[in-house]
C-alpha cells in the first residue's frame, strides 16, 4: 500500500498538480489510522474485539467476539466512547447506559442511524464474527465526533420493521430510537491506532 501512495504522490509532483498532492496527502494520513475495541461484558470479561478502517470509499467494520448467549443481537457504534457497566439508564436499567444514543452525524431515526450495523450472529458456542462496510461515514468523522462505542444488545434489533397490522400509526418512538434491542450487554471503547503501514 505505501508503495502506491509513494508513486501517486511522485506522478502527483511531477505534473505539478498541487491540489492532487494535498487529497493524496489526506487519503495517506486517513489510511494510517483504524479504531480498534476490546468489548466487555458488564462483568468485564473480554468477549469481542472490533477493528475499523478505511478501505476505498467506504468504512470497513471487522468483529469477532466469544462468550456470548447465542443468537442475533443488535450490534450499533454509540455516540460516547465511555463504558461504564454501573452507568444504569433510568429508563430501562440497562447498564453501559454511558455510551450514548447511536451515533449520527445527522438527525436520523432507527435505522437510519449513522452507527446502526447488521445485527450480530452469535454461534451455539458462543462465538460470532463479521465483516460489515458502511458508506454512512468516514473513521475521520467518528473521531471528530469523540470515537464512540461499540455495543452489543441482548435482543435482536427489529430495524424498525414494524408491520402496518402490528403499529397501524407506525413504530414508536423507543422503537425508532434503538430497534427494540433491549439492554446493552457488552460494549467497547473505540480508540484510534496507526496502522504502521504509513
Ligand atoms: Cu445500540
Amino acid at each position: 500500500m505505501a508503495g502506491k501512495y509513494h508513486l501517486l504522490a511522485v506522478v502527483a509532483l511531477g505534473a505539478g498538480a498541487t491540489a492532487l498532492g494535498a487529497a493524496v496527502a489526506e487519503r495517506m494520513t486517513a489510511a494510517d489510522q483504524r479504531g480498534e475495541a476490546v468489548i466487555k461484558d458488564v462483568d468485564g470479561k473480554n468477549v469481542g474485539t472490533l477493528r475499523i478502517e478505511e478501505q476505498d470509499d467506504r468504512t470497513r467494520i471487522t468483529v469477532t467476539s466469544q462468550g456470548l448467549p447465542p443468537g442475533y443481537h443488535g450490534f450499533h457504534i454509540h455516540a460516547k466512547g465511555v463504558c461504564d457497566p454501573k452507568s444504569k439508564d433510568p429508563a430501562t436499567g440497562s447498564p453501559f447506559f454511558s455510551a450514548g444514543p447511536h451515533f449520527d452525524l445527522d438527525a436520523h431515526s432507527h435505522p437510519e442511524h449513522s452507527g446502526d450495523l447488521p445485527p450480530l450472529l452469535v454461534n451455539g458456542d458462543g462465538t460470532g464474527s463479521a465483516t460489515v462496510t458502511t458508506d454512512r461515514f468516514r473513521l475521520a468523522q467518528l473521531f471528530d465526533h469523540g470515537s464512540g462505542a461499540i455495543i452489543i444488545h441482548a435482543a435482536p434489533d427489529n430495524q424498525a420493521n414494524v408491520p402496518k397490522r402490528y403499529a397501524p400509526s407506525g413504530p414508536d418512538a423507543e422503537t425508532l430510537k434503538t430497534g427494540d434491542s433491549g439492554a446493552r450487554i457488552a460494549c467497547g471503547v473505540i480508540t484510534k491506532h496507526k496502522t504502521g503501514r504509513g
